[in-house]
């Protein structure tokens, strides 16, 4: 039953086969469903209508595949490609389940891991690129410590930054069009994570050789878990130029790393998210990076998939009606109205301005004392979210 909130190749959903292909372990539990096939879960992500697929790897190719083993695992995941016409639009290396990583992967202590990470992450950035990604993500789950009596994080910094120095120049050297997305994560499964925000990222990125290479992929869990504002974390990489790539999620701050089906916890906030990139224009992914319950066996993992997709379409239809409203244009008209003609005496500097700003008569008492009407706009936003408008 085809409608308005039916997902289309253009809406540009993706998920990770880690996805739709969780099978519910925990740390208190064993799994609750049983693994599905990479090709089996390309069809059930084609049957729910999303464009593409991402993996890691190892989420194709085990780990301890021969050669000729992950020769046939590949060509008969580009087989279920071809017939479903699903994409991979990103790859990345699983650089976190395995024991070796258990101090970290590109920052760990031992030179012997970090020469293993460049080697395995190599193989991987082949792997994604023989796929057809153009984006490939860095989530440093292990890049952390739970005593920083480990390593000074300085020394941590510079390994991380020589990693990513190698492996732009591999894809240059390469000849690749890959562009490569850094994902942050402030604790879980490490005490703490390196470089724990967004932000953090974006300031790391200019210290790189190739910062042009380099952007963001942005987790809405990720953020939250740090009791940040996710759309603040987006809008500063949109206006970097580094939103590569993002991971639709939800999350309720200061718990552990949820992540729940887009919209689940937070929908209001998942509605600013969905108009800010509905409202720039972002062409990249829409990747949800979440899982359903565990409570749940295959069909409710299908439901979780078409929740993810089906409430990123309402949020933006939503966000059209919002962008619509008259009431609520009229209040962000008066809240930015220029009642004291400071408009034309603001700008950039010059000594003239400086010297018009300084003499300007601005009255203080009745700046403080105007009301923004922000209760009734934010009231009109939640009864538009709430169908009653
Ligand atoms: C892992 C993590 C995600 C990352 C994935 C990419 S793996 O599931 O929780 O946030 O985006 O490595
Ligand atoms: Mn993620
Ligand atoms: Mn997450």
């Amino acid at each position: 039953m085809a409608d308005n909130y039916s997902p289309r190749p253009e809406d540009k959903f993706t998920f990770g086969l880690w996805t739709v292909g969780n099978v519910g372990r925990d740390p208190f539990g064993e799994p609750v469903r049983s693994p599905l096939s990479p090709v089996a879960l390309v069809h059930l992500l084609a049957e729910l209508g999303a464009y593409g697929v991402n993996l890691h790897d190892n989420d194709l190719v085990p780990i301890d595949a021969t050669p000729a083993e992950r020769d046939r695992i590949v060509r008969d995941f580009k087989r279920a490609l071809a017939v479903t016409g699903l994409v991979v639009p990103m790859a990345t290396t699983n650089l976190f389940a395995d024991p070796a990583f258990k101090d970290g992967a590109f920052t760990a202590n031992d030179p012997g891991v970090r020469a293993y990470a460049l080697q395995k992450t190599m193989k991987a950035i082949d792997l994604g690129v023989e796929l057809g990604a153009g984006i490939y993500v860095f989530w440093g789950g292990r890049e952390g410590v739970e005593t920083d009596a480990a390593r000074d994080p300085l020394v941590a910094l510079a390994r991380f930054r020589d990693a990513l120095n190698f492996l732009t120049e591999y894809v240059r050297d390469q000849e690749y069009d890959l562009r490569f997305a850094l994902e942050a994560k402030p604790n879980e499964p490490r005490g703490d994570i390196y470089l724990a925000t967004t932000g953090a990222m974006l300031g790391f990125i200019e210290t790189l050789d190739h910062p042009e290479m380099v952007g963001v992929n942005p987790e809405v869990a990720h953020e939250q878990m740090a009791g940040l504002n996710f759309l603040h974390a987006v809008a500063q990489a949109w206006d970097a130029g580094k939103l590569f790539h993002i991971d639709l999620n939800d999350q309720f701050p200061g718990r552990y790393d949820q992540d729940f089906r887009f919209g689940a916890a937070n929908p209001k906030n998942a509605f600013f998210l969905v108009k800010f990139l509905e409202d720039v224009g972002y062409d990249g992914s829409r990747h949800f990076d979440a899982h359903a319950y565990r409570t749940e066996d295959v069909e409710g993992v299908k439901a979780f998939a078409r929740g993810c997709m089906r409430t990123y379409l309402i949020l933006k239809e939503k966000a059209r009606r919002w962008n619509e409203d008259a009431e609520i244009q009229g209040l962000l008209q008066e809240a930015n109205a220029d009642r004291d003609d400071a408009a034309e005496i603001l700008g950039p500097y010059s000594r003239e301005r400086a010297e018009a700003l300084k003499g300007a008569a601005l009255d203080r008492i009745a700046l403080g004392a105007r009301g923004l009407a922000y209760e009734r706009l934010d009231q009109l936003t939640t009864e538009i979210l709430l169908g009653v408008r």
